[in-house]
């Protein structure tokens, strides 16, 4: 079989320049998604480029992602990362994989021995906000969840990143070894302090709950708490998930086709605490910053650029546009977006030192306005009860308490609701894909069958959804301006279209 390993490719295609065989497999990566390649993956390819590091990467996906597991076994661990914007494109060769793992192709044992072996120092992670089994609203461990549930019961079986997690820890500390860096590279807001509450938390839980087994007894979550770090990050790339118009032209650059290739803008960032218990690459010298403090660049960009995201996506796809680009040729949207980020999310922030946030903005709005890169609405639509907290709620929390205007976020919220009704304004089902599913679906499912008036149907839909806990805490659904607020714009959004509700927004 030909693979990009075997075919010589076009001269314009950057390949390793480095001897791969001298890369040490010393991150273990949870979730070999669209982002880690385009991102960390080629950050740590550019590194070894430069002769300065002998970082090796095992990608390991846990639940999905059989299949790229799979095809990169199959091309000796190499993949293709194209820039795209409207100025032209450039392919790269990432050579830094040394390792490929799945649990139904390498068993959970195998991974969890990977992640315990004395040269790994980071298990870094982009595992969905999900992925952290965290009550959205608290950023606590969801007890209730049925990952953590499942491993509660099965420590050695694991099926969540965090009962990985905990149990390669287990076994490090009983081999007498070091701790390693959790390293969470996801969109939630403190990743960092996120991931070591679910990490602690279930470690807790565990030592409760099995007090006879050899690797787990009282002092776990104490030894972890002292050997591991859990840094945390802002990531920015923008990496749409691949289509098959997007296998196509990766066909087209390389003349040969890559199932594990990505496609994203040339634009990336990457902010991280430098706080590591064993070493880290010099990520530094090849674009990323170190800082102490992360929460600045954290806030800026969830609630400036994933928060445009967010309203341009629910707004978005019930107005009809496919792609983020589209939404940026409705000159409603886009006005509408920027004021949202300059008068509703700007002022809730403490910016880091040198940003200027009215180029950050404008940046912000020629990002989204790349037509070469195909971001579905869609996509960023998924998973909304793990994003609304970081994206709208905590500006909105500002600014009803500062007496600030707050007009876009609220139609962002009622977009949202809109969308988790599962059906669009032609009345074509909506597959809504987040794991708060069921609980929209039941909302919806009893407030249609028991009212009459469609005042009605609406006024119950979003008194339901403000009152979900796990989203809104347990503040906001007392509010009965916000309410009314939001009952308002749910409203206008049914009656007028969404397009029209859009154009209601200062501009
Ligand atoms: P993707 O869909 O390509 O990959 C998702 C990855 O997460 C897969 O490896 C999958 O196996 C894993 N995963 C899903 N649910 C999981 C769970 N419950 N436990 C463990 N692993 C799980 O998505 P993509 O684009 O790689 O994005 C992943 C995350 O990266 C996002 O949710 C976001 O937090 C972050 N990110 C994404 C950016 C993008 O533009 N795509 C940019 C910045 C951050
Ligand atoms: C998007 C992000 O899917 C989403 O929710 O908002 O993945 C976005 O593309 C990245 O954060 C950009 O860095």
């Amino acid at each position: 079989m030909t693979t990009l390993a075997s075919v010589s490719l076009p001269s314009h295609v950057a390949r390793p320049t480095y001897d791969r065989t001298a890369l040490k497999t010393k991150i273990v990566h949870l979730g070999f998604g669209a982002f880690h390649r385009a991102h960390q993956a080629l950050y740590s390819h550019e590194l070894a480029a430069s002769k300065k590091s002998d970082w090796g990467i095992c990608e390991v996906n846990l639940f999905t992602g059989k299949a790229p597991i799979e095809q990169l076994k199959q091309q000796e661990l190499l993949y293709s990362v194209i820039e795209k914007s409207t100025e032209g494109a450039t392919a790269t060769v990432i050579g830094v994989v040394t390792e490929a793992m799945h649990p139904a192709l390498d068993t959970p044992q195998a991974i969890i021995e990977k992640m315990a072996e004395a040269q790994v120092a980071i298990v870094s992670l982009t595992v969905t906000e999900k992925g952290y089994c965290c009550d959205p609203a608290s950023g606590q461990l969801d007890q209730n969840n049925n990952l953590i549930q499942h491993d509660l019961l099965n420590p050695s079986e694991p099926k969540s990143a965090v009962g990985y997690i905990v149990q390669a820890l287990a076994l490090r500390r009983n081999r007498g070894l070091a701790g390693f860096s959790v390293l969470s590279c996801d969109n939630v807001q403190g990743n960092g302090q996120v991931a070591k509450a679910a990490v602690l938390g279930f470690a807790q839980q565990l030592s409760n709950s099995l007090r006879e087994s050899p690797l787990v007894d009282s002092e776990l979550a104490d030894w972890i708490e002292k050997n591991v770090t859990f840094p945390s990050t802002m990531v920015d790339r923008i990496v749409p998930a691949m289509t098959e118009e997007s296998f196509e032209e990766v066909q087209q650059h390389l003349t040969v086709s890559d199932p594990c290739a990505v496609l994203c803008e040339p634009f990336r960032q990457w902010v991280i605490e430098d706080n590591f218990v064993q070493g880290r690459p010099d990520w530094d010298q090849v674009g990323a910053t170190f800082t102490q403090d992360v929460e600045p660049f954290e806030e800026m960009k969830l609630r400036l650029l994933n928060g445009s995201h967010s309203f341009l996506a629910y707004l978005g796809y019930l107005g009809g546009y496919q792609y983020i680009s589209d939404t940026m040729h409705d000159q409603h949207y886009q006005q509408a977006v920027l004021q949202m980020m300059l008068v509703e999310q700007a002022p809730t922030l403490s910016l880091p030192d040198g940003v200027d946030v009215e180029a950050y903005a404008e940046q912000l709005i020629r990002r989204f306005s790349n037509t070469e890169l195909k971001h579905k609405t869609g996509q960023i639509a998924m998973d909304g009860s793990q994003k609304l907290p970081q994206r709208f709620l905590n500006s909105l929390r500002h600014n009803m308490k500062n007496g600030l205007p707050y007009p876009c976020l609220v139609m962002g919220i009622a977009g949202w609701m809109h969308y988790v009704s599962g059906k669009d304004q032609s009345g074509n089902a909506i597959e809504i894909k987040d794991p708060m599913a069921d609980i929209f679906a039941n909302i919806f499912s009893s407030t249609f069958s028991n009212t009459c008036s469609e005042h009605l149907t609406n006024h119950d839909s979003v008194r339901a959804l403000l009152s979900l806990e796990a989203i809104f805490g347990n503040d906001l659904a007392l509010d009965e301006t916000l309410f009314n607020q939001l009952t308002d714009a749910y409203q206008l959004i049914d009656t007028q279209g969404v397009r029209a509700a859009v154009a209601t927004l200062p501009q």
